[in-house]
């Protein structure tokens, strides 16, 4: 009793969730792939074909590849424009998924996703905020829960790409980027977040023009927590994610690098990744694997369409605050009212 998985999507991301299903994924089997790209989901097909055992066909469109009687979950890892659709056939034909962020494009349509769910009495949706399912960031988590360093006061965040596609505007950069710290903050806290400041330091050069790279936003939580964060995606150098808790009794940082670290040539240090890939293989590894088991239970393992949702109103609200550098209030629905 596989679970028979269809990956929608298969660009960066996708393509990478397709392979883990294939080789690394207990439990699971790989049945079928589509892409807006054709020859990109046929190639991919192909190769992960290779297998005695193992076939996997093209569907053409993402509607059918959803609906269709031999697939049991999906991966969506489609741009986040396509998601909203798509998010409404999983719900319409039942089935499980795990969405790569962001849910969808904003708030509204990200409430109207939260409510079909709700309608149908049963969590289907899990977001792909991998970094919950990272070893450095859960045990920051239980760190800080246990309440030796007693109350958690702030974050400071630094996330990093070496570089990123001609695509990734200043608006991406928030909805693609920056929100995975607005999960992190909200997962840490477990706090909402209610306002949210984006300023925009000189761009770096070697950016398109128009773009604001770097960005420095900070977030205001309910219980009047606040987290910073840095977001760079143009760095150049390579990837790089951190994050310092400050408690009342301490502080613990995340994402300093590890491995092996030479002295040699008059130079001292370690290796940085050039990709998030890298950096998060663990978390990815282990975010399908439990989506996976979760499934066959009929559960959900990991954040929920609810954090996808409020993800979604944070950076929309950065999004307006991005233009104006000014402090913008959240508009977030009441959760109970919601999902009461
Ligand atoms: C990318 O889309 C991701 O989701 C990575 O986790 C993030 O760190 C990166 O900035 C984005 O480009």
């Amino acid at each position: 009793t596989e679970l028979r998985v269809g990956v929608v999507g298969v660009g960066v991301m996708g393509a990478d969730h397709a392979d883990r299903v294939v080789r690394k994924t207990a439990g699971a089997r790989l049945v079928a792939v589509s892409d807006a790209d054709q020859p990109r989901a046929e190639e991919l097909a192909k190769r992960l074909s290779a297998g005695p055992t193992q076939s996997v066909r093209v569907v053409e469109d993402s509607l059918d590849l959803i609906a269709a009687d031999d697939i049991d979950a999906v991966i969506l890892a489609s741009p986040g424009f396509a998601h909203a659709e798509q998010l409404f056939a999983c719900i319409d034909h039942g089935k499980p998924v795990l969405c790569e962020k962001p849910l969808t494009m904003d708030a509204e349509s990200a409430l109207r996703v939260v409510e079909a769910e709700h309608k149908l009495g049963r969590q289907l949706i899990q977001v792909g905020f991998m970094r919950r399912f990272d070893p450095e960031y859960a045990a920051l988590k239980e760190l800080l829960d246990s309440g030796e360093l007693g109350r958690t006061l702030l974050l400071h965040n630094v996330h990093r790409n070496k570089s990123v596609p001609p695509t990734f505007r200043s608006e991406m950069i928030v909805r693609d980027s920056m929100v995975h710290e607005v999960d992190i903050a909200r997962w840490l806290f477990g706090e909402e977040i209610t306002r949210i400041t984006v300023h925009t330091p000189t761009s770096s050069s070697l950016v398109r023009d128009g773009v604001r790279d770097p960005q420095l936003a900070v977030f205001e939580l309910a219980n009047g927590a606040m987290a910073d964060v840095e977001v760079f995606v143009n760095f150049q150098v390579g990837y790089e994610v951190r994050c310092e808790a400050v408690a009342e009794r301490g502080s613990a940082t995340i994402g300093l690098g590890s491995g092996v670290f030479t002295r040699a040539g008059g130079q001292w240090g370690g290796a940085m990744p050039a990709d998030f890939r890298v950096r998060f293989e663990q978390a990815y590894d282990i975010e399908v694997q439990r989506w996976v088991d979760a499934t066959a239970r009929g559960e959900i393992d990991g954040p929920s369409a609810w954090d996808g949702y409020a993800a979604a109103a944070v950076c929309e609200a950065g999004i307006e605050s991005l233009t104006t550098g000014r402090p913008v209030d959240v508009a977030l629905a009441d959760r109970g009212k919601v999902l009461g």
